[in-house]
Protein backbone atom coordinates (compact mmCIF):
# COMPACT_ATOMS: atom_id res chain seq x y z
CA UNK A 1 0.00 0.00 0.00
CA UNK A 2 1.42 3.77 -0.97
CA UNK A 3 2.63 5.48 2.35
CA UNK A 4 0.79 8.03 3.76
CA UNK A 5 2.29 11.52 4.89
CA UNK A 6 1.93 12.58 8.01
CA UNK A 7 0.94 15.99 9.69
CA UNK A 8 4.37 15.85 11.24
CA UNK A 9 7.37 14.15 10.85
CA UNK A 10 6.96 12.01 13.76
CA UNK A 11 6.08 8.43 12.95
CA UNK A 12 3.48 8.06 15.66
CA UNK A 13 1.20 10.62 14.74
CA UNK A 14 -2.63 9.49 13.91
CA UNK A 15 -2.89 12.55 11.88
CA UNK A 16 -2.97 12.11 7.89
CA UNK A 17 -2.87 15.09 5.31
CA UNK A 18 -5.38 14.65 2.87
CA UNK A 19 -4.15 13.16 -0.35
CA UNK A 20 -3.49 15.26 -3.19
CA UNK A 21 -5.66 14.38 -5.77
CA UNK A 22 -3.62 13.30 -9.21
CA UNK A 23 -6.59 13.97 -11.51
CA UNK A 24 -8.44 16.95 -13.05
CA UNK A 25 -11.73 17.43 -12.60
CA UNK A 26 -13.56 16.96 -15.81
CA UNK A 27 -14.39 19.79 -18.05
CA UNK A 28 -17.64 21.27 -17.70
CA UNK A 29 -20.17 23.30 -20.06
CA UNK A 30 -23.09 25.41 -19.82
CA UNK A 31 -26.06 24.71 -21.62
CA UNK A 32 -27.69 28.61 -22.81
CA UNK A 33 -30.76 29.17 -24.28
CA UNK A 34 -31.26 32.09 -26.94
CA UNK A 35 -33.40 34.80 -27.62
CA UNK A 36 -35.24 34.95 -30.94
CA UNK A 37 -38.37 36.55 -32.01
CA UNK A 38 -40.86 33.57 -32.84
CA UNK A 39 -40.55 30.63 -29.92
CA UNK A 40 -43.78 31.59 -27.55
CA UNK A 41 -42.69 32.32 -23.64
CA UNK A 42 -44.99 29.66 -22.29
CA UNK A 43 -42.63 27.33 -24.38
CA UNK A 44 -39.09 28.40 -23.29
CA UNK A 45 -40.35 27.87 -19.66
CA UNK A 46 -41.73 24.32 -20.54
CA UNK A 47 -38.51 23.25 -22.34
CA UNK A 48 -36.85 24.71 -18.78
CA UNK A 49 -38.79 22.64 -16.82
CA UNK A 50 -38.75 19.26 -18.43
CA UNK A 51 -35.49 19.29 -19.77
CA UNK A 52 -33.52 21.41 -17.04
CA UNK A 53 -35.96 20.39 -14.12
CA UNK A 54 -36.62 23.89 -13.17
CA UNK A 55 -39.55 24.91 -11.02
CA UNK A 56 -42.13 26.70 -13.18
CA UNK A 57 -41.05 30.26 -10.85
CA UNK A 58 -37.15 29.82 -11.59
CA UNK A 59 -38.17 28.33 -15.46
CA UNK A 60 -40.04 32.00 -15.81
CA UNK A 61 -37.60 33.85 -14.38
CA UNK A 62 -34.64 32.47 -16.84
CA UNK A 63 -36.80 33.02 -19.57
CA UNK A 64 -37.56 36.51 -18.74
CA UNK A 65 -33.53 36.83 -18.28
CA UNK A 66 -32.74 35.71 -21.33
CA UNK A 67 -36.22 37.33 -23.45
CA UNK A 68 -34.16 40.70 -22.02
CA UNK A 69 -30.40 39.78 -22.37
CA UNK A 70 -30.37 37.42 -25.09
CA UNK A 71 -29.27 34.39 -23.67
CA UNK A 72 -29.18 32.68 -20.37
CA UNK A 73 -27.25 29.84 -19.17
CA UNK A 74 -29.54 26.44 -18.03
CA UNK A 75 -27.61 24.35 -16.35
CA UNK A 76 -23.65 23.25 -16.17
CA UNK A 77 -22.58 19.88 -17.08
CA UNK A 78 -20.38 17.57 -18.55
CA UNK A 79 -19.44 17.86 -21.64
CA UNK A 80 -21.53 14.35 -22.58
CA UNK A 81 -24.70 15.34 -20.48
CA UNK A 82 -24.41 19.18 -21.91
CA UNK A 83 -24.16 17.60 -25.70
CA UNK A 84 -27.37 15.83 -25.10
CA UNK A 85 -29.17 18.36 -23.76
CA UNK A 86 -28.60 20.51 -26.82
CA UNK A 87 -29.73 17.89 -28.68
CA UNK A 88 -33.43 17.46 -26.84
CA UNK A 89 -34.01 21.19 -26.45
CA UNK A 90 -33.33 21.09 -30.30
CA UNK A 91 -35.68 18.44 -31.22
CA UNK A 92 -38.15 18.89 -28.97
CA UNK A 93 -38.05 22.98 -30.48
CA UNK A 94 -38.31 21.29 -33.93
CA UNK A 95 -41.02 19.10 -33.39
CA UNK A 96 -43.32 22.01 -32.63
CA UNK A 97 -41.83 23.95 -35.20
CA UNK A 98 -39.90 26.23 -32.78
CA UNK A 99 -36.78 28.45 -33.71
CA UNK A 100 -35.42 27.73 -30.35
CA UNK A 101 -31.72 28.20 -30.12
CA UNK A 102 -29.66 25.81 -28.05
CA UNK A 103 -25.74 25.80 -27.22
CA UNK A 104 -22.84 24.69 -25.07
CA UNK A 105 -19.77 26.46 -23.78
CA UNK A 106 -17.10 25.19 -21.48
CA UNK A 107 -16.83 27.27 -18.55
N1 LIG B 1 -38.56 36.54 -27.38
C1 LIG B 1 -39.59 35.52 -27.35
C2 LIG B 1 -40.96 36.17 -27.49
O1 LIG B 1 -41.08 37.38 -27.31
C3 LIG B 1 -39.55 34.68 -26.06
C4 LIG B 1 -38.30 33.88 -25.93
C5 LIG B 1 -37.66 33.83 -24.70
C6 LIG B 1 -37.78 33.16 -26.97
C7 LIG B 1 -36.50 33.08 -24.52
C8 LIG B 1 -36.62 32.38 -26.84
O2 LIG B 1 -34.87 31.60 -25.42
C9 LIG B 1 -35.99 32.36 -25.60
N2 LIG B 1 -41.96 35.38 -27.79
Amino acid sequence: MPTRKLSHGREDSAVLEPKKSRVKPPPMFKVMVLNDDYTPMDFVVVVLERIFGMARETATLVMLKVHREGKGVCGVYPKDVAATKVEQVTAFARQHQHPLACVMEET
